[in-house]
């Protein structure tokens, strides 16, 4: 059976229909920084001379979605969208912005959730979405090169076609760009099994913020020479440089794939069942997903869903394996749910018995953003934190709303408190449901939810990144010994400041 991992919920847009406060009028103390120059007709026609007519959006209607971000709670005043086609395009535009002090936001599929995509003020947009070519493959390593502006649904689906898949998946996958992905260091559901992507990224094609071309497509695993540049490109959401290419290692496409749902009673049964799977699963595990069952009243209440058990658990875990020989990844799987029930483990599940299945069990999974965003305001939190004490932080933080005054009443402004997320990676997805953005509220989660997790060494943003969301919270993950060598390092690279301001590092 050749299986891809299929989402029914392509990541939809949620277009609002009720304007979007601005950026700059949640965050009054940021100021558009004066040396930046304001964009002339002048500059609009060296850009047209560049990437052609059709090659940039300036209609004020047009640009509404570059200029919002994917949840609908950030808005940027850009007049100007380019979408380069090629590398040497992309370094023409930031030659000329650099030495105009023109500021730039690099932009993927805006699918990021810490409104590092959108501008600010009145940054260009350069919108990747045209640099859409595979370059190779090997079929042999399985090392594929591409430009940045490929969706990685697309490059998936490209590569099923030759036995291979991309090493992370997404339920933005139907939207995201393999560059955004890598400007981000995105997680996803498969990272317990692939690995991040600092480790499958082979070489990176980056324009830098004076428009040098950064050669480093190597597509060699191991290769000793130098600093590992790279690697400072991975994660640093478009503040020291724009990926063009890519050159990624991917893995072969598994014949056999399982996925089975289970419904548990604690979160204790949750982390029995997790290193359970490690033993028994061992090299055939490939997700292991938990949600809880407020995550799952939220996605039944936006969606059509048919149960597939008789009744509701507190805590829901989804299982994928993924092997070469389905006879011996069945047995396995069999024997490990069967512990699972006759020990007490697991209450109730289902194993999914075709495609469709597979898809449903994963919609579910794939679906909790997505059902969120129907709801009129989310804060959502991202943090790492060692498994044992995921589900402590939940608790203590609807306590702690409680206690507040903010939640728990039919009149108060908080809807609900839900968890979901990467067990196996230690980050969970916190999500704090509300009846509309509200101080009252975000000031009792921030710097509260942060200083809980310093407390507990965790990390602030485990996948999802910093934006205009989090960097100011920035010391509570890293030194300053450490955000100071980030600082002198964004002046080295960018000594003007252009590429995607305000945000990712601390501006206080
Ligand atoms: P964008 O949103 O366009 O940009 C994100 C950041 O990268 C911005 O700072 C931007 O300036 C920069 N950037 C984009 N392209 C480039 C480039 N070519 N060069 C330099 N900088 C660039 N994240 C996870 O880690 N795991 C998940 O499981 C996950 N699931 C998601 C599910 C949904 C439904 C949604 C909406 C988002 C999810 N995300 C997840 C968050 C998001 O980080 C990813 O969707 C994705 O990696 C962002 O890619 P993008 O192309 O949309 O980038
Ligand atoms: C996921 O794992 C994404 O589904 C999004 O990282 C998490 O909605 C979120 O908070
Ligand atoms: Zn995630």
């Amino acid at each position: 059976m050749n299986v891809a991992r299929f989402s029914i919920h392509a990541c939809k847009r949620l277009y609002t229909t009720k304007s979007v406060t601005l950026t700059v009028d949640k965050f009054p103390g940021y100021v558009r920084h004066p040396h930046f120059k304001k964009q002339t007709q002048q500059d609009l026609t060296y850009f047209e001379s560049i990437v052609g007519q059709h090659g940039y959006i300036n209609n004020k209607d047009e640009m509404v979605p570059y200029n919002t971000d994917w949840m609908n709670k950030f808005r940027g005043q850009s007049q100007l969208v380019l979408m380069p086609r090629t590398t040497q395009q992309v370094s023409a535009i930031l030659r000329y912005c650099h030495d105009q002090k023109l500021a730039v936001v690099p932009q993927g599929g805006n699918t990021g959730l810490v409104g590092g995509s959108v501008p600010v003020f009145d940054e260009i947009i350069l919108n990747m979405k045209n640099m859409n070519r595979v370059r190779s493959f090997d079929s042999v390593s399985g090392i594929l090169t591409a430009d940045a502006g490929c969706i990685l649904e697309v490059l998936d689906n490209w590569l099923a076609e030759k036995g291979y898949m991309m090493p992370l998946d997404l339920a933005a996958k139907g939207s995201c760009h393999i560059g955004g992905n890598i400007a981000t260091n995105a997680g996803g559901l498969r990272l317990l099994r692939y690995g991040s992507l600092h480790g499958t990224v082979l070489g990176l094609e980056v324009v830098l913020a004076n428009g040098t071309v950064l050669n480093n497509m190597s597509t060699l695993r191991k290769d000793n020479t130098g600093f590992d540049l790279k690697q400072l490109f991975i994660g640093s959401e478009g503040t020291i440089g724009v990926i063009t290419g890519v050159s990624i290692l991917t893995p072969l496409r598994s014949k056999a794939v399982n996925v089975a749902l289970l419904g548990l009673n604690s979160f204790d049964d949750v982390q029995v069942a997790f290193k359970k799977s490690r033993v028994e699963l061992s090299e055939i595990l490939s997700a292991f997903e938990f949600w809880d069952i407020h995550s799952f009243q939220m996605y039944k209440k936006h969606f059509n869903h048919k149960d597939v058990m008789e009744k509701d658990y507190p805590f829901y875990i989804l299982i994928e394996t993924s092997g070469s020989n389905k006879d011996h990844d069945d047995q396995k799987l069999t024997s490990y749910l069967e512990q699972m029930m006759v020990n007490g483990v697991a209450q109730d599940g289902v194993v999914a018995q075709d495609q469709q299945q597979m898809r449903d069990l994963w919609g579910i999974r794939d679906g909790l953003t997505e059902a969120l965003g129907k709801e009129p305001a989310v804060y959502k939190y991202d943090i790492s934190i060692p498994v044992a004490k995921i589900w402590d932080c939940t608790e203590d933080m609807r306590h702690h709303l409680k206690t507040g005054g903010v939640f728990g009443e039919a009149d108060s402004p908080v809807i609900n408190v839900v968890a979901y997320g990467h067990i196996g990676d230690g980050n969970v997805h916190l999500n704090i449901v509300t009846k509309d953005l509200d101080t009252r509220v975000s000031d009792l989660i921030e710097p509260y939810l942060f200083e809980w997790v310093a407390k507990h060494q965790g990390s602030i943003s485990a996948e999802h990144g910093l934006g205009v969301a989090k960097n100011e919270f920035l010391g509570y993950s890293k030194s300053p010994e450490m955000i100071e060598l980030m600082k002198t390092t964004k002046a080295m690279l960018d000594p003007k400041g252009i590429l995607n301001p305000y945000k990712y590092l601390p501006q206080s």
